[in-house]
């Protein structure tokens, strides 16, 4: 017999968890005794808001493909959370969320902090949780823990909430744990794969549109082999770019915010597109428009682990339910023909890319040279995050992301846009994978939504391995993404998009970060260089000028057109 609190970790520990982020709260003491009983195989960081927390579990979630874990107390502590649920959500991330909760026999009195989380996060809300489940008996912890992480990475993976009541938490129970669960696959009819073979087969222009979560390492790598036997173009999905290797001659580039003019062109002029574990939301779809919901013009095959999401807002010419981990492998099985009649369609396609990538000078500060910069310096296998602004548009733009078989994903980024994201993915990546180098580049706004996990960074001796912790802040003063909207609709009508902010190396130092700030595109090479060899995480302060708004206009052009189209 031990406390069901103890119980947990150990589920925990079976399904493979070695670490756990979270806020404490008094209603899960007896979870974090079990913390303390197993402390040889597991630790719980305490992070410095749930924001921060709920993020890197989602990090946590993207890194290993298994579910990603935080803990939370009640009303504040859930309410804070929710960020990073949504955030997963929207990325179909795997993770669980344990939420402490009042004693059952306080229940639906509005007790301390109480709320009903099946209400707050329910599936019928869409966009929290795939599902909310309470413990209200502590022999049934390993069923709910199992169930769980079932749900969290079968069919599109997802955050899963449990619900944790103080008074079970500290039950006795005997209850012996489950084994580890490892997802069930879901493979494409036989037939539906002749069908998307016929498709190819009288397609003239084909593109590939791969995204989502679920890949692994041999599923990508064998989806690079279907595209190469097909010659197939190849776009990653907004802010899954790390899935095909961008150095490919079949790379096509990001379908994303900020997308080439000319890789939007091409998918309008595609006669098929082969979205492939990509959700097909409103990012990645230019607005419903580079595909017109609900019925595209394009002839469309829809790939998806989810069968909830087949349909849901594209009419495709196929749908193939299926898991990523396992699409890879059946679309390899397609014979290519000899021959395909696109092959100048598909170097076209690369080679619009490759001259996306050319950039004119930007005084003083280069930022399509910065992110060049870190791509040449950087290990191969180093962790790229951010969180939403348009700073993120040149590292989306210019950094180079190999593909998944090099250890795990690279990218790690909200298609959400959640601000203040990259910081602790970063943090997190740092503290799980201690051999790879983590860098976050973020926005003045972004930033400091959640900041105060430099202390985590810096109390768990983030950045101390082999791998460096780095975090790029892009100073402009003002939430600019908000700021180039404002100047399109209102033209010279600031309003609420200015901001003030403190001295970032200053408050880096003062968490224990090494810190310098950098004014001039030529000052950024040997400070990037010395992070890299720095034993301690640092902080680059790169002040940029607001009018420099994203990598392809500026705040005066944007402005001078606002105001010619209203003068017309
Ligand atoms: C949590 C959250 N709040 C608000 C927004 C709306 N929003 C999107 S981008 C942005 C500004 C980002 O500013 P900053 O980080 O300074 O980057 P910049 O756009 O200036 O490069 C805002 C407020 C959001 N996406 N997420």
């Amino acid at each position: 017999m031990r406390p069901a609190g103890h119980c947990l970790v150990e589920a925990l520990i079976e399904q493979g968890v070695d670490t756990a982020f979270g806020v404490p709260g008094e209603s899960f003491l007896a979870a974090l005794d079990g913390f303390y009983e197993h402390r040889d195989r597991i630790r719980f960081i305490a992070c410095r808001q749930e924001g921060g927390a709920a993020y890197m579990a989602d990090a946590q979630g993207k890194l290993t493909g298994r579910p990603g874990v935080c803990f939370v107390t009640r009303g504040p502590g859930a309410s804070n959370a929710a960020v990073g649920l949504h955030t997963a959500f929207q990325d179909s991330t795997p993770m669980v969320l344990f939420i402490g909760q009042v004693a059952s026999d306080q229940r639906d009195r509005e007790a301390f902090q109480e709320v009903d989380y099946r209400q707050m996060f329910g599936p019928g809300t869409l966009g929290f949780a795939k599902w909310v489940g309470e413990i209200e008996d502590a022999d049934r912890v390993p069923e709910y823990i199992a169930r769980a992480w079932r749900t969290a990475m079968q069919g599109r993976p997802g955050p899963v909430v449990l619900v944790l009541p103080e008074d079970m938490l500290t039950t006795p129970t005997a209850a012996p744990v489950l084994p580890r669960v490892e997802p069930a696959v879901a493979w494409p009819a036989p037939g539906a794969l002749r069908d998307l073979r016929s498709m190819l087969m009288a397609a003239e222009r084909p593109i590939a549109i791969v995204g989502g979560s679920g890949w692994d390492a041999a599923s990508c790598t064998a989806f690079q082999r279907f595209a190469e036997g097909w010659q197939l173009p190849v776009s990653c999905a907004f802010r899954f770019q790390d899935l095909f290797d961008n150095n490919h001659p079949l790379y096509a580039g990001d379908v994303g915010i900020g997308i080439n003019p000319k890789l939007a062109r091409r998918i309008g002029e595609a006669d098929l597109v082969i979205a492939v574990g990509a959700r097909l939301g409103e990012m990645t779809t230019g607005g419903y428009a580079l595909l017109k919901a609900p019925r595209p013009q394009q002839r469309l095959v829809h790939i998806h682990a989810g069968a909830e999401e087949l349909g849901r807002v594209y009419a495709a010419d196929l749908m193939l339910q299926c898991s990523m981990a396992a699409a890879g492998k059946a679309l390899e099985t397609l014979a290519p023909p000899t021959g395909v009649r696109w092959a100048e369609w598909s170097r076209a396609a690369n080679a619009d890319y490759v001259a996306n990538q050319a950039s004119e000078a930007v005084e003083p500060l280069d930022m399509a040279v910065v992110v060049k910069t870190i791509q040449r310096l950087a290990p191969a296998d180093s962790v790229l995050t951010n969180g939403a602004g348009n700073f993120s548009g040149w590292l989306h733009r210019y950094y180079r992301y190999p593909s998944l078989p090099q250890g795990g994903r690279s990218q790690l980024a909200p298609t959400s846009g959640a601000m203040g994201y990259g910081l602790p993915a970063a943090v997190a990546a740092s503290l799980l994978h201690p051999d790879r180098t983590a860098i976050n580049i973020a926005g003045d706004g972004d930033f400091l939504m959640t900041g105060q996990e430099l202390a985590t960074a810096t109390g768990y001796g983030a950045g101390k391995g082999r791998g460096r912790l780095i975090s790029i802040v892009v100073d402009n003063g003002t939430y600019g993404t908000i700021r180039m909207h404002q100047e399109r609709e209102y033209p010279g009508r600031v309003s609420g998009s200015d901001l003030f902010n403190p001295d970032f190396v200053t408050l880096a130092r003062a968490y224990g970060w090494r810190a310098e700030r950098i004014d001039a595109t030529g000052a950024f090479e040997a400070a990037f260089r010395a992070a890299l060899d720095a034993p301690q995480p640092t902080l680059l302060h790169l002040p940029l000028a607001a009018e420099v708004i994203t990598s392809r206009t500026t705040i005066s052009a944007i402005r001078a057109a606002a105001q010619a189209k209203k003068e017309r």
